[in-house]
C-alpha cells in the first residue's frame, strides 16, 4: 500500500450532558462523510467520547469514574466499530480507560478495517496538575484523574502502512516523535483537547496555542520522515473555549489540509507512504547520521541540572 485517502474527523464540543450515543452519532455522520470521500483510515480527537471533564475539580476521584470506558468495544461505540467494517475502514479514536485492576488512562487504539484492535497506546505526558489551584482561573488535572501511560510508543502495521499514535501535550516532546521515528512509523496520529486559557502564562492567547500546535506537529513529522494527523475536540464545552486547528502535515513538515472552524468538521487528504522514503534515506537516515554516544542526557536526566559556575 503506497498510497491512501486519509481522514481527520475533528469534533466540536461535547457539553457534559451529551450522551456517549450522542457522540458517536456525531462520529458516524463524519464517517459517513469520509466514506464518499474514499477515505481508509479515519482519525479521532482525544477523549473523543466525553466532554473535557479534568477541567472541574472532584474531591473523590471515583465520582468521575462514569466518565471511563470499563470495556473496549461497548454498547455505546459498537454502532461505530460496526460503521468502519461496512465501510473497511480503519480508525483511530481516544478515551478515557478504567483497567479491570482500577488504573485509570488516557487512551487510544488504532483499529483495522476488521474491528481488530492493533494498537493501544496511554497517554505518557500528562500536563497540568493533579490538587486544585486556586490561582488557576482554569483547572487543568490530568495529572489527578490519570496515570502515566505504561506502553510507552509502539507502532503497528495496519493495512500495509507503520503506524503510531500520541495523545495532546505528547506531540510536545521530539521524544515521542523519535520513538516512533526510530520505528519507521509512517503515520502518526495525534489526538488533542488544547485550552485556550489555562493559566500557563497571562499571554499565551489563542494565536500563540495554535502556532505551538503547529509547530509541534510540523516539526514531528519533518524531523522523523512521517504523516501525521492532529486531531481537534475544540469549540466551546459548558463555556469553557479549546483551541481547533485541526491539521494533516506530510513527511516534508508541509500542512496539507486544515480546519476552518471549531465544529464537526472532516478534513481529507491522499497520503503516499512512498515519500515518507526520501526522507528516511537521506536527512533523516538515522543509522548514518545519529551519534548516540552524545544524547546520555535525554534518557539519563529527567530535568534540568544547569552548569554550577
Ligand atoms: N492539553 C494541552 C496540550 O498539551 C497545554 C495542555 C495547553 C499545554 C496549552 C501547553 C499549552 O495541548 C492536553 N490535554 O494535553
Amino acid at each position: 500500500m503506497t498510497k491512501m485517502m486519509i481522514g481527520a474527523a475533528q469534533i466540536g464540543g461535547i457539553q457534559k450532558a451529551e450522551t456517549r450515543e450522542e457522540v458517536v452519532a456525531r462520529m458516524i455522520a463524519l464517517m459517513d462523510e469520509a466514506a464518499a470521500k474514499g477515505v481508509k483510515f479515519l482519525a479521532y480527537p482525544e477523549m473523543t467520547l466525553t466532554t473535557f471533564f479534568p477541567r472541574f475539580y472532584v474531591e473523590d476521584r471515583a465520582e468521575f469514574d462514569h466518565w471511563f470506558e470499563k470495556e473496549m468495544p461497548n454498547a455505546a461505540v459498537q454502532p461505530l466499530f460496526d460503521k468502519a467494517k461496512e465501510y473497511g475502514m480503519g480508525f483511530t479514536f481516544g478515551y478515557c480507560e478504567l483497567t479491570p485492576e482500577g488504573q485509570h488512562f488516557n487512551t487510544s487504539i488504532i483499529v483495522s478495517p476488521e474491528g481488530e484492535i492493533m494498537l493501544k497506546y496511554r497517554k505518557t505526558h500528562l500536563p497540568g496538575h493533579a490538587e486544585f489551584e486556586e490561582e488557576r482561573s482554569h483547572q487543568h488535572l490530568e495529572k489527578r484523574y490519570f496515570l502515566p501511560g505504561d506502553t510507552g510508543f509502539n507502532v503497528v502495521r495496519s493495512q500495509g502502512v507503520i503506524m503510531g499514535m500520541s495523545i495532546c501535550n505528547d506531540r510536545r516532546w521530539p521524544e515521542s516523535w523519535r520513538v516512533m521515528g526510530l520505528q519507521g512509523v509512517q503515520l502518526v496520529s495525534i489526538g488533542y483537547n488544547t485550552p485556550s486559557q489555562n493559566n500557563l502564562s497571562a499571554d499565551e492567547g489563542l494565536a500563540k496555542r495554535l502556532y505551538h500546535h503547529e509547530l509541534s506537529v510540523c516539526a514531528g513529522a519533518y524531523q522523523n520522515s512521517t504523516y501525521a494527523m492532529a486531531v481537534a475536540k475544540c469549540g466551546t464545552e459548558d463555556g469553557n473555549h479549546m483551541i481547533g486547528g485541526s491539521i494533516i502535515v506530510d513527511p516534508d513538515g508541509f500542512v496539507i489540509a486544515k480546519a476552518e472552524g471549531e465544529g464537526d468538521e472532516l478534513l481529507v487528504a491522499e497520503a503516499d507512504f512512498d515519500k515518507c522514503a526520501f526522507g528516511k534515506s537521506t536527512v533523516f537516515n538515522f543509522a548514518a547520521h545519529r551519534r548516540t554516544e552524545h544524547y546520555g542526557r535525554i534518557v539519563s536526566q529527567t530535568g534540568v541540572e544547569e552548569p554550577s559556575e
